[in-house]
């Protein structure tokens, strides 16, 4: 009998703890995906199962468990995974390990109980926030503690991995960093420059504002502190995906990774720039000057950068494996890849779909023209294709390979995989271009009630019915297709027996390796320290310019003054009053 050699092989240990994190994140998707269902058909007017007064708590419950839970728990599991492969070694202490996740799952269960809070009578708590939660909404503590404990547990993660490889670096002095690793140690770093500002926001502002130990915050610091870590936390959800792009896609494809350095650039770019760009969602907002917004766009634009290059790159490296199957031609060589294979179609439509997602992106970033489409559905189009497909269904995808690996066990249905990835490629076909166009023509984001009295939308192109029952046919779709991958994962995990057929645990060599880069590259030192500039030059004048004029705590607040004031000299009175 051939020895098996998967991860579960390897890393019994660790492969429990990515097991734990894989399924705490397909549960959010789960109960994510079906909340996403109630929205789309109530906003669309199909079906009604909520009063209007609960769309919040349910928009809420839905963003923050698809973008927070069920990207993050997915982030830590397939790092650890990449770590441990790449350094072929296991964790320093498992129990630290298990003491991160213990952690992140702790926090996301007060946050989960504080928004449910919103719709169930018996919890005395709400956090109809959404996932945005800056001021002027406030939530129960619970929820601002939760979301703390939850970030504090990734922080231990990235910990977790830096030791790993600081110990490997001792055995190994003159090597360079394996890609992966490199990957999951850059975006861990630009994670906790730019999760910084969430941490001021909560712990600074709006923890002790729903404690009551402060009256009032002032609004635009926590916007602003928010999207200091709003923007970049989309590129924390991209980066395992695009990591998956470059390791697995590659190898899936029967190639080899086309360039180590270029992927190396890409990683650092993010490093650099993903965190001075956040103010891209504030060109609407009163109170910051214009050419503040205009470095945030020039910023965002020298950020599309990378992407390009990976669309470059990843592209190259899936001809060069469909050539390796005698693919030929110029692009005939498409149909010599793997399109039966549910992990492999799932991330090449995955990135399919990011590239338009790539360029509703460009859209919002336009200073003028993000005048148009801010804080309408387009928005919502514009992120459905990139977190709601180009990470999510990469991670779905990825599954079909990782579960096996984590388990011992076949996938239950390979077919049924392959239907399910397609299901969520034609539901968001449907929904997001629907959604996109809706915004053109000024249709809400964010609301229950889309339709004004004594008012109505005139699309160019279409009818609102028509966008309306394409919405709500493509969230049905994306249901469908989230349940059928749970099936498949509940059933491969109970049901299916092992098998001796799993492949090796090992991604994509390349065609130009990290020799082929200065070693500067894996500087990381360096990269940190020009990323924290880039941050003080695109924040520094904004944060002082709102400060100045709305006070810490909003405009002319004193935060220490207690409001039950005491004159002394009322007070002496009185006491000479009672005096004889
Ligand atoms: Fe964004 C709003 C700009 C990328 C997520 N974005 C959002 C919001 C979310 C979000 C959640 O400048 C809403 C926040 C809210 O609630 O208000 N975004 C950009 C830009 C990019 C971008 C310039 N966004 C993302 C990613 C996200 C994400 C990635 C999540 C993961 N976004 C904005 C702006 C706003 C915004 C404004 C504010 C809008 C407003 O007014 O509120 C860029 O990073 C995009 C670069 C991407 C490309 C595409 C490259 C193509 C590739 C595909 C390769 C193909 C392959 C497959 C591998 C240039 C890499 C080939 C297959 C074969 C078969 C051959
Ligand atoms: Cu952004």
């Amino acid at each position: 009998m051939a020895m098996r050699n998967a991860y579960i092989d390897q890393f019994p240990e660790e492969a429990r703890v990515i097991r734990a994190a894989l399924w705490s994140s397909f549960l959010a998707l789960m109960i994510g995906g079906t909340l996403g269902l109630i929205q789309g058909l109530h906003r669309t007017n199909v079906l009604r199962f909520i009063p209007s007064q609960d769309y919040y708590t349910v928009l809420t419950a839905h963003g923050v468990l698809l973008v927070i839970t069920f990207t993050i728990f997915f982030l830590v599991g397939i790092f650890t995974w990449a770590v441990t492969t790449s350094l072929d070694r296991g964790v320093k202490d498992i129990r630290f390990t298990w003491g991160w996740y213990a952690m992140m799952s702790l926090g996301t269960l007060l946050v989960g109980v504080s928004i449910l809070g919103g719709v169930v009578d018996q919890i005395p708590m709400n956090a109809d926030v959404l996932y945005t939660f800056y001021s002027p909404f406030q939530a129960h503590p619970a929820f601002y503690v939760g979301f703390v404990l939850f970030v504090v547990g990734t922080w231990l993660a990235g910990f977790d991995w830096f030791r790993t490889w600081w110990a490997w670096k001792k055995d190994n002095p003159d090597e360079r960093i394996p890609l992966p690793t490199f990957m999951a140690l850059t975006t861990m770093l630009f994670w906790y420059l730019s999760s910084i500002g969430v941490a001021i926001s909560i712990l600074a502002f709006l923890l002790p504002w729903s404690l009551g130990i402060i009256d009032s915050v002032n609004p635009l610091l926590t916007r602003t502190l928010f999207w200091f870590f709003g923007h970049p936390v989309v590129y924390f959800w991209l980066m395992p995906a695009y990591m998956l792009w470059y390791t697995m896609l590659p190898k899936l494809s029967g190639g080899k990774l086309f360039s180590d350095p270029l992927a190396r650039v890409v990683f650092v770019l993010f490093l650099i720039l993903s965190t001075p760009v956040g103010i891209h969602h504030q060109y609407l907002d009163p109170g910051i000057a214009e050419g503040f917004k205009f470095i945030a766009m020039t910023n965002t634009m020298f950020l599309l950068l990378p992407s390009l290059l990976t669309a470059f790159t990843v592209v190259a490296s899936m001809e060069h494996g469909a050539r390796q199957r005698g693919g030929e031609g110029y692009l005939s060589w498409l149909k010599a890849l793997p399109w039966r294979d549910p992990a492999f179609t799932g991330m090449a439509l995955a990135g399919l779909m990011f590239a338009a997602g790539g360029f509703s992106g460009m859209i919002n970033a336009g200073l003028s023209i993000n005048y148009l489409v801010h804080n309408s559905w387009w928005v919502v189009g514009h992120f459905h294709l990139t977190v709601g497909t180009a990470v999510a269904l990469t991670f779905m995808a990825a599954s079909y390979w990782f579960i096996p690996q984590l388990t011992g066990k076949e996938i239950w249905n390979r077919s049924l995989g392959l239907v399910q990835v397609v299901l969520w490629f034609i539901g968001m076909t449907f929904m997001s271009n629907a959604m996109h166009r809706a915004g053109l023509f000024g249709i809400p984001r964010r609301t229950a009630e889309p339709q004004y009295e004594g008012f109505s939308f005139d699309p160019a192109v279409g009818t609102v019915a028509e966008i309306d029952a394409q919405v709500a046919l493509g969230a049905a779709l994306l249901t469908l297709s989230v349940y059928l991958f749970i099936t498949n994962m509940v059933l491969t995990t109970i049901g299916g027996s092992t098998s001796d057929a799993i492949p090796d645990n090992t991604y994509a060599g390349t065609l130009s390796g990290p020799e082929d880069s200065p070693a500067i590259i894996d500087n990381l030192k360096l990269w940190t320290s020009i990323a924290v500039v880039l941050v003080i030059i695109a924040y520094s004048l904004p944060l002082a310019s709102i400060i100045d004029a709305g006070g810490l705590f909003g405009p002319g607040i004193d935060p220490w003054k207690p409001s039950v004031v005491v004159d002394p000299s009322l007070v002496l009175e009185s006491v000479r009053g009672v005096m004889p």
